[in-house]
């Protein structure tokens, strides 16, 4: 990896915001691709970042931090990547759902998304249902992902699915749900295609179902 490129790794796992928007505008000075700087620069941070997460060496305050600073470097790729047509993982469409507003755990699950390349479209909070539906007739999405953090907001995840099988959407996307009282029976349960307990077991679920390794 070239010298810039690991730099720009390190910014991510640091959460060096401050450092990572001049190093990016560096790296594409010195010629880079702008999907260069994703894929060689960025991802290998965050993936960094994921696993540390994973094995409990890391924890939510430093996982933001770096996800903010992989958002600050996205910001200034976002538009040459769109120029370019470049290829993206997958389009996810997240949202925490109706009638709850915790969005910290959504927000780092779609921080990750992006950082995997895959492109997020984030619904925000209280979102219901037909909201759900709206966004998969439109946007087309590979996959929703939708959170929940309240026992009593968990069922609009249900009438979510319900609501896309009425209207005849069910079979075109994947759905993966989370958030902490959400678990793997649940999942099954209410007929969704996962769960996941963290922002990096998503992003591998998210990866999963669009074939990406
Ligand atoms: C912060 C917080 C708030 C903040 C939310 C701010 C915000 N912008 O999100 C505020 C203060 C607004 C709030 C309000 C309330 N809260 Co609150 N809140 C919390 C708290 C302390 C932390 C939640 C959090 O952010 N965790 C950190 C994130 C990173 O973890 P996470 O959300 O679980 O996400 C991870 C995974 O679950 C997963 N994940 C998350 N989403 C998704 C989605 C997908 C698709 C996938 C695959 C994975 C995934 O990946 C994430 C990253 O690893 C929890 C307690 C706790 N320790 O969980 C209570 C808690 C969730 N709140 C609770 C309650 C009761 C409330 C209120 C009703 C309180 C009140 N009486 O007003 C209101 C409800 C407001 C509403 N309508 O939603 C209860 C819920 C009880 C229950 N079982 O239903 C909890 C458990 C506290 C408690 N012990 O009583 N809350």
């Amino acid at each position: 990896m070239s010298d810039i490129l690991q730099e720009i790794s390190t910014a991510v796992i640091d959460g060096n915001k401050d450092d990572i928007v001049d190093l990016t505008e560096d790296a594409l000075d010195d010629g880079l691709e702008a999907q260069a700087i994703l894929n060689s620069g960025l991802m290998p941070g965050m993936d960094y970042v994921g696993k540390e997460f994973r094995a409990g060496s890391m924890f939510v305050p430093e996982v933001l931090r770096a996800a903010r600073a992989m958002q600050a470097s996205m910001d200034v790729l976002k538009p040459l990547l769109a120029e370019g047509g470049v290829e993206l993982a997958g389009k996810v469409v997240l949202g925490t759902v109706k009638g709850d507003m915790h969005d910290i755990g959504k927000n780092l699950v779609s921080m990750m998304c992006e950082g995997a390349g895959f492109e997020v479209i984030d619904l925000g909070k209280d979102v219901g249902p037909n909201d759900f539906v709206t966004a998969v007739k439109e946007m087309n999405p590979n996959v929703i992902g939708m959170s929940a953090l309240l026992t009593t907001t968990m069922r609009s995840m249900e009438q979510t699915i319900k609501a896309l099988q009425e209207a005849g959407l069910r079979d075109q996307v994947k759905i993966m749900i989370g958030g902490a009282p959400v678990t793997q029976s649940f999942a099954d349960q209410i007929g969704a295609d996962g769960y996941a307990s963290n922002a990096a077991s998503a992003v591998d679920l998210a990866k999963q179902f669009v074939g990406v390794k």
